[in-house]
Order: C-alpha cells, then sequence, then structure tokens
C-alpha cells in the first residue's frame, strides 16, 4: 500500500559543475568550481581540511595559472556533457518521472558580462531538458549551484557587489526565454545558506582577502536574497503560471538534552542556519531574530531603497532542501564532534554514521518535513537525499551497495510518514543518481549512484556505467509508486 499521491514526482538530482566535465568546450568559460584543487594523497582528514579551508587567494592564482585537470576534478566530472543521451535513457530505465540538474551560468555566458549569450551552451540545455521531456521525465533546473564565471569574481568582486543582481538577472532572462518551455521547475539557488558555511561556493568570497568575513558573508546573501526574489518576479512574469522556488540545506538540529539551555541551542541552531533563509525567501522579510544574530556578529547588512518591497512582494512558489543528516545542539563540549554536509557537529549517540561520519537519521526527514510544512504551509520537495560511500566492484562485477538501499529505504518510508502526516511533498530527486564529483571534499570515489562509474580520483578509467543493485532497488519503489520497499 502505498502513502504517495500518484502524482509524486520520483526523481534523481546531480549538478552541472560536479557532472558535466568540458570545462573548457562548447564556449564555456572557466568558472569557480572549476578552480577547485584536491590531490589523491590527501588522506580523509587532509580532505575534510581541504573542504573548510575553501578557496584562498594562492589556490585562486595556481588554478587560474594551469589548465592541468587531475588536480581539479570539477573540470572532468563524469564527462555528461558528453554521455548525457545514454545517462538519461538509464534514468528512463529507472523509470525516473523528473531529472534535476544545474545550468553552468559560464556555459551560457562565459564572463558573465558578455554583450551576448553563447549559444553552443543555450543549445546544449535545450538538447539534454529536450532529452529528459522525450524519455518521460520533467525538469528541475537549478540557475545557479555554485559555479559563478569567474571573470565576474575579478572583474566586479562576485557577490559582494551588488551589480552581480543585474548580471545575474540578465542570466536568468536568457534561461526564461529559451528554455521555459522545458522546465517545469525553476530553482534560482542550490542551498542559499551553504554562504554561511562554505562562503568559497557560496558567494566566491576568499577569506584571506575579506577584512570582515562575517559581513561580507551576509552582504553577499542579501544580494542573493534581492535576486532570488526579482527572479521569481520575472519567471512570473515571463512564464505565467511557473513554480519557482527556495532551496536550503537543511541542518536539522535537536536539543542534546531536555535541559531549556540545549533546548534554546536548538531554537537558535534552526533560526540561523536555517530558517533565517526560508523566511526571507518564503515570508519575505529578515525575522526579528536575525537581529541578535547580526549583533553576535557585528554585522550590518545593508539594502537599497525598495528592497523591503522586493523581498515581500516576490516570495517563493516551494520550498525545498537536502537533507543528509541531523545535528545536536548544545554547549557542552564533553560530546564527540563528527562530520557532516558543509560543516561539523556534535555527536547524537542514538544515530549511526556514514563512512564519512555524516549522522543518519531518517526520523529526522519526516521531522524536517513536519516542522516545514507546519511553517510555511507551501508545498515542498526534496531537492538532495542520498548516502556517499566508497564502493567497489565486485569480484562478480556487480557493485553490491545494500547499506545504499537500507538508507534510501528508511528516508523513503519517512517521506511516506510525512505525506500522512499531512504534508504536501511534490517529489524527491535522490542525490547523486549517478557517481559523480563530490562537492565537499571533491571526491570521486565518495559515490552516491545507483549507477556506478568507472572513474577514480585523478579522472582516470573507462568512464563505463554500471547498475549497482540499489538500480534495480530504486527501480521497483518508483514503479509501485513507494509501496514496495
Ligand atoms: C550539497 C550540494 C550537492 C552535493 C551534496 C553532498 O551541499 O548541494 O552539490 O554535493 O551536498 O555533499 P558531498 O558531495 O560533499 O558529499
Amino acid at each position: 500500500m502505498s502513502n504517495f499521491p500518484n502524482a509524486f514526482l520520483w526523481g534523481g538530482a546531480i549538478a552541472s559543475t560536479q557532472a558535466e566535465g568540458a570545462w573548457n568546450e562548447g564556449g564555456k568559460g572557466i568558472d569557480t568550481q572549476d578552480l577547485r584543487v584536491f590531490d589523491v594523497t590527501w588522506d580523509a582528514q587532509e580532505r575534510r581540511r581541504n573542504r573548510d579551508i575553501n578557496m584562498t587567494s594562492e589556490r585562486f592564482a595556481n588554478a587560474l595559472a594551469t589548465n592541468e585537470s587531475e588536480h581539479y576534478p570539477f573540470r572532468w566530472g563524469i564527462d555528461f556533457y558528453h554521455t548525457y543521451k545514454e545517462d538519461l535513457a538509464l534514468m528512463e530505465e529507472l523509470g525516473l518521472k523528473v531529472f534535476r540538474t544545474s545550468i553552468s551560468w559560464a556555459r551560457i555566458f562565459p564572463n558573465g558580462d558578455d554583450a551576448e549569450p553563447n549559444e553552443e551552451g543555450l543549445r546544449y540545455y535545450e538538447d539534454l531538458f529536450g532529452e529528459c521531456h522525450r524519455r518521460g521525465m520533467k525538469v528541475f533546473a537549478t540557475i545557479l549551484h555554485y559555479a559563478t564565471p569567474v571573470n565576474l569574481v575579478t572583474t566586479y568582486g562576485g557577490w559582494k557587489s551588488r551589480e552581480m543582481i543585474d548580471f545575474y538577472l540578465r542570466y536568468c532572462k536568457v534561461l526564461f526565454e529559451r528554455l521555459g518551455d522545458l522546465v517545469d521547475f525553476w530553482l534560482p539557488f542550490n542551498e542559499i545558506n551553504c554562504s554561511r558555511f562554505n562562503p568559497w561556493n557560496g558567494c566566491c568570497l576568499i577569506k584571506d582577502q575579506e577584512e570582515n568575513y562575517d559581513q561580507a558573508i551576509f552582504q553577499c546573501t542579501h544580494h542573493q536574497f534581492v535576486a532570488n526574489a526579482l527572479a521569481v518576479k520575472l519567471c512570473h512574469q515571463m512564464i505565467p503560471g511557473s513554480m519557482v522556488g527556495g532551496m536550503i540545506a537543511r541542518f536539522t538540529s535537536y536539543p542534546a538534552t531536555c535541559d531549556p539551555d540545549d533546548v534554546m541551542a536548538s531554537i537558535l541552531d534552526e533560526n540561523y542556519k536555517n530558517y533565517f533563509y526560508t523566511d526571507v525567501m518564503a515570508r519575505g522579510y529578515y525575522p526579528s531574530y536575525a537581529k541578535r544574530m547580526f549583533a553576535n556578529l557585528g554585522v550590518e547588512v545593508k539594502m537599497e531603497p525598495g528592497d523591503v518591497e522586493i523581498l515581500r512582494e516576490n516570495t517563493v512558489d516551494f520550498l525545498s532542501f537536502s537533507y543528509y543528516m541531523s545535528m545536536i545542539s548544545t554547549d557542552n563540549k564533553d560530546y564527540e564532534v563528527t562530520s557532516g554536509n558543509l560543516l561539523s557537529g556534535k555527536k547524537n549517540p542514538y544515530l549511526q554514521t556514514s563512512d564519512w561520519g555524516w549522522q543518519i537519521d531518517p526520523k529526522g526527514l519526516r521531522i524536517s518535513l513536519n516542522q516545514m510544512y507546519d511553517r510555511y504551509q507551501l508545498p515542498l520537495f526534496i531537492a538532495e537525499n542520498g548516502i556517499g560511500a566508497n564502493d567497489v566492484v565486485g569480484e562478480d562485477g556487480v557493485v553490491h551497495d545494500p547499506y545504499r538501499i537500507d538508507y534510501l529505504r528508511e528516508h523513503i518510508a519517512q517521506m511516506g510518514k510525512a505525506i500522512e502526516d499531512g504534508v504536501d511533498l511534490l517529489g524527491y530527486t535522490m542525490w547523486g543518481i549517478i557517481d559523480i564529483v563530490s562537492c565537499g571534499t571533491i571526491e570521486m570515489n565518495k559515490r552516491y549512484g545507483v549507477i556506478y562509474v568507472d572513474r577514480d580520483e585523478a579522472g582516470h578509467g573507462t568512464n563505463k556505467r554500471l547498475k549497482k543493485d540499489s538500480f534495480a532497488w530504486y527501480q521497483r519503489c518508483i514503479a509501485s509508486n513507494g509501496a514496495d520497499l
């Protein structure tokens, strides 16, 4: 018996920058993700440290000075730019109803400020999204998934500059004109709260160049809030009836104990890491609790006349989020620290962790869905969920990934319960439906897919695709509309 509505959109997600490769082909300009460096010799600790360093002036200069790609995995991804037709055939075989990916800004405007868009880039996405529809899949398109044309950073200062809003809206306008008939769900920014936890990915900030890092982060975030709202407005004007969403990385946080101090710590974590961002995008104004957050950080966001009205009058049609794990809140220093998406946190003694230390909490997904739906009464969409693991091809030539089947089964079961709780859930795009380069630690060996890609961490391999055991499991789940788990 399925808890899912007949129209439920079972899907899979990737991001251009983690999959396409072809970093300097098809007229594409260099973008900020092409500059992120990785070294196969780094051990687990060094890889996590590399994630936390973000970008430095030295790394920025070194990356710009080279065309080599072995140390720059986002330059090769899984060569999806050339293999997308075969890959989408596998996704059709899975029975996907929706495919989420991002558009590479630097494929459309190689320098971000070009007088004219790059026709080859537009044609690629027309072909890609057209292929999705030919294979029975709707399209969930992320307009900016961290990859910003580098020229916008070097010439204008990136999202610190108010001019970025206009460059971004020119980019949106071209997309709405050329791809408006092919996209079913628009998402202006991937995880707009990421700027706080990974300021290079989120808003192209280089820490050693910033006097006041927190001030820069929240000024960039304000510009993105305004850009988000104006993108909602423009999309509704150009494509009547269009669905434009907001997205955060959901850092669901529980009080470590029933001690009121822990409960208050959890309220502040939830507000400052999650709700601040969805409040602005879905309610249309800065929440009053932001005053304390800004005071604590010494931040003073500069708004232009009209910004308040722009935010208030252009809120999103749906909210989406990535969900991988949950955290706990306490000031008690005795708790062990473990890793997580974009940030580390204190370990919940009731939960297991993945090989990368992320706390596996399927019930936290039901909790998050109830919390978000109760707060906003807007349709929700799970834009990312999955488990990164070091999958290997067995002696029998098959990838046996029971841990992924267990993870997906438990999270999907909790989604079903949330729908029974009354949550209006539109769809679920399982993250990394096909193995891609992981984002935080830039590791090809951190695999999420139900489809394996034969490529190692230096980009070597046959690039062949192989169905894992989880492929058939997810196929049955979709065919039964979530009944056969
Ligand atoms: C999210 C990003 C995705 C994806 C995911 C998993 O923050 O939106 O791009 O990468 O994290 O993280 P990772 O790839 O680091 O395992």
